[in-house]
């Protein structure tokens, strides 16, 4: 089904770059799934059950569209989601031609396994060069992230996870 998405991804933790993402895709489906995904090539610093309820805090206090469904996945593939709740399309974004050249292949492969259509948004300028291996190092250093990262997870951060 072509009005159902996905935006996959690690939120690890949930940056504006992603709220971005999210509210621009939750405007042109009717049903936007949010999923949060294992990678296993990269040392998470948050649970997955703490990135679920940052992104579902950060959804409702940036006031997106009612259609988003916040959920994750680590039992194999991205597409077996997206084909368990009748998804036709994942959503990425798209911020240099490194992230072009990570997501090429994956969109290829995924077509290939069960039809989905990758579509590719290109960032807000505004939060172009937010990624959470950035926030992740600015916290780590003691730094304030809240220029970065929705107010939940500002506050998180604060008081949580300093010196992880
Ligand atoms: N502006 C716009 N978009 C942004 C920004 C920003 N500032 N920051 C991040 N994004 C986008 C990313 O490009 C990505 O599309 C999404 O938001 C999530 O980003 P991250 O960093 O949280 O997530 P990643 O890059 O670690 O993605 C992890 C995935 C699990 C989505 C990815 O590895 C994947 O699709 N895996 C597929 C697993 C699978 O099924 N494999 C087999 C077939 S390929």
């Amino acid at each position: 089904n072509n009005r159902i998405a996905v935006v996959p991804g690690s939120f690890d933790p949930p940056t504006l770059g992603h709220i971005d993402v999210i509210r621009r895709a939750a405007a042109l489906y009717d049903e936007l799934h949010v999923l949060v995904v294992h990678n296993p090539g990269k040392e998470a610093m948050l649970p997955i059950a703490q990135r679920l309820s940052l992104l579902e805090q950060s959804i409702a206090e940036e006031n997106v569209d009612g259609n988003v469904i916040v959920a994750s996945w680590s039992m194999g593939l991205l597409v077996d989601y997206a084909t368990d709740v009748d998804a036709g399309v994942l959503v990425k974004g798209i911020r240099s031609q490194v992230d072009v050249a990570y997501e090429t292949p994956m969109a290829i492969v995924n077509r290939h396994l069960a039809q989905i259509e990758t579509v590719f948004l290109l960032p807000d300028p505004a939060h172009a060069l937010v990624s959470s291996s950035l926030v992740r190092q600015v916290a780590a250093l003691g730094g304030d992230v809240s220029p970065f990262v929705p107010g939940p997870v500002a506050r998180f951060l604060d008081t949580g996870a300093r010196g992880l």
